[in-house]
């Protein structure tokens, strides 16, 4: 069955330079986004940039230049990162545009007119690097005298005037959405950390600022700017034309899945709900998390000058292996590090030897031994139509594992596969087959075509750029690659072109083999 998906990276702060840990969600985003196009699904997959707050305000500043000159270069180069990564994304919104701040002040005044937002005054502990204020039991005083919040970040004492948000009112309409809709929010790990944070009470929620100027103004009152979280998260909607209802776009509310890192999953469980349900608008079906990213052991930092930009990686690597890499080091939603030696391994053990050498050796026969031509699908022993068996399920094994966004799980379905393509090889040696059986030959030959064309179609969301390249050695035409496809076999005979390697390994350059 197809549908309508939409999915959602984080739209990234312009306060600092792109990174890999923003890379790394986007391509998350990406693969899911392109798994459901091959469905045949209507995909809609919105990535962005947010720009307003006073961290922003004062980056712009510390640069010397105007906060919406500071801001467009930045996002200029959040969207380089995308293209560059290959992220497949159908809009890119800004938050200073026009059309999202319409929208944000809508969404605001419809939860107003719900009754859910009164003028008070604000003092509490407040971080600007996380722009987020503090319980008092949160915050622990270090050595020097200086107050920070668990995140490590200082903290001042603030008192303005504020506009509040009920969120108090919400506490038990949320836990029932948690309850009735156990998959709102993944991974479970996480889900049970909002589930008692959540429990614990909720105090209402200051979502206005006077302090600085740099934001949506809130609507009949011009002093204020909103919260920079009120403003950024309806982003989701803003994209999709909200409060225009008669916008095409808006078919593709509520979003299918919210991917965010783990550090924003409150924001995006809790008060976007709650948010929402103020306004009265449909919820998010899912928000997932992934885990954070270390640098050889290490958090990145720009103290520690580790801050790793994924274009750089790409230059090394080449684009496919460092998405492979970011998918397939650990499960999903976990935290991970990101270590040279361990993406040079992957990419060479899994990549050059067990998928590129499959391919090698499979195209290579028969390129020589079938003249080029796709041999025609034989008569199957009961090896064949085992390793066959393993092949047809794959794509429905993936659509399980990717609807609960186990992006990591599903590559392993992959390589279980290829793990069988690579031992039935080695057992029907059809390289030895050429002179005594030359028709078992091209049977074994034909099996392993169709299995490897499975392989490559549903890895094409991860490895767009390889898999275009393997499908196209192996004769499957650009109509011919998505799921449904995969059900009517190619014709036997068809040309294939000259093989040529897709994975090559990584070799260390010269005098770099230490490091
Ligand atoms: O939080 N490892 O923007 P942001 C993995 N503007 N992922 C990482 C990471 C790391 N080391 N560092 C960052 C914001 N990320 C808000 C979001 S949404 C309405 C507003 C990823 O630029 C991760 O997805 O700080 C994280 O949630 C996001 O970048 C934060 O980006």
């Amino acid at each position: 069955m197809t549908g309508r998906f939409y999915v959602t990276t984080p739209i990234y702060y312009v306060n600092g330079a792109p990174h890999i840990g923003h890379a790394y969600t986007s391509i998350a985003a990406d693969i899911v986004a392109r798994f459901h196009r091959l469905c045949g699904d209507d995909v809609f997959f919105l990535t962005g940039t947010d720009e307003h707050g006073q961290k922003v305000e004062q980056a712009a500043q510390a640069a010397g230049e105007a906060p919406q000159a500071f801001t467009d270069r930045i996002s200029n180069d959040f969207r380089a990162v995308a293209d560059a990564m290959n992220i497949s994304y159908d809009d890119f919104i800004r938050t200073t545009e026009p059309r999202h701040i319409k929208g944000a002040q809508a969404i605001w005044e419809k939860v107003a007119a719900n009754g859910d937002i009164y003028l008070g005054a604000y003092e509490g502990w407040y971080a600007l690097r996380d722009e987020a204020f503090y319980n008092e039991d949160e915050i622990t005083t270090r050595p020097d005298g200086t107050k920070v919040a668990p995140t490590g970040a200082p903290v001042e004492w603030m008192r303005e005037p504020s506009y509040f948000f009920k969120l108090s009112a919400y506490q038990d309409k949320l836990l029932e959405l948690y309850e009735t809709h156990p998959d709102f929010i993944g991974p479970v790990g996480r889900r049970n950390e909002i589930v008692s944070f959540v429990k614990q009470g909720l105090r209402d929620l200051s979502i206005s600022r006077t302090s600085f100027k740099w934001g949506v103004p809130v609507p009949g009152d011009a002093d204020h700017v909103m919260y920079v979280w009120f403003d950024a998260l309806t982003n989701y909607l803003t994209a999709l034309g909200y409060p225009d209802t008669n916008s095409p776009r808006m078919a593709f509310w509520p979003a299918n899945l919210h991917l965010v890192g783990k550090d924003i999953a409150r924001f995006h469980t809790v008060y976007w709900p709650a948010f929402l349900m103020a306004a009265g608008i449909e919820l998010p079906k899912m928000v997932f998390s992934n885990g954070w990213w270390t640098v050889e052991g290490e958090k990145m930092s720009k103290s520690l000058g580790n801050v790793i930009d994924p274009r750089d990686l790409v230059a090394e690597f080449g684009l496919d292996a460092v998405r492979f890499f970011l998918m397939r080091e650990v499960p999903f939603g976990g935290d991970s590090d990101l270590s040279r030696r361990s993406l040079i391994n992957r990419m060479n053990v899994e990549l050059a030897n067990d998928l590129g050498n499959l391919a090698q050796r499979t195209l290579s026969l028969i390129a020589r031994n079938c003249g080029g031509l796709l041999p025609a699908q034989g008569k199957h022993t009961e090896e064949d139509a085992h390793l066959l068996g393993q092949t047809a399920v794959l794509p429905d094994v993936m659509k399980a594992q990717i609807a609960r966004v186990a992006l990591t799980d599903a590559l392993e379905e992959v390589w279980r596969l290829i793990r069988a393509c690579n031992a039935y090889i080695d057992h029907q040696a059809p390289w030895a087959l050429k002179k005594t059986d030359p028709e078992r030959m091209a049977d074994v030959l034909r099996v392993l075509a169709d299995a490897l064309r499975a392989i490559a179609t549903v890895l094409q969301p991860y490895m767009p750029g390889s898999m275009d390249r393997m499908l196209t050695q192996l004769g499957v035409e650009t109509d011919e690659r998505n799921f449904d496809a995969l059900d009517v076999p190619l014709p036997a005979g068809r040309p294939l072109p000259k093989p040529e390697g897709i994975f090559p390994r990584y070799v260390e350059p010269e005098g770099e083999g230490a490091k």
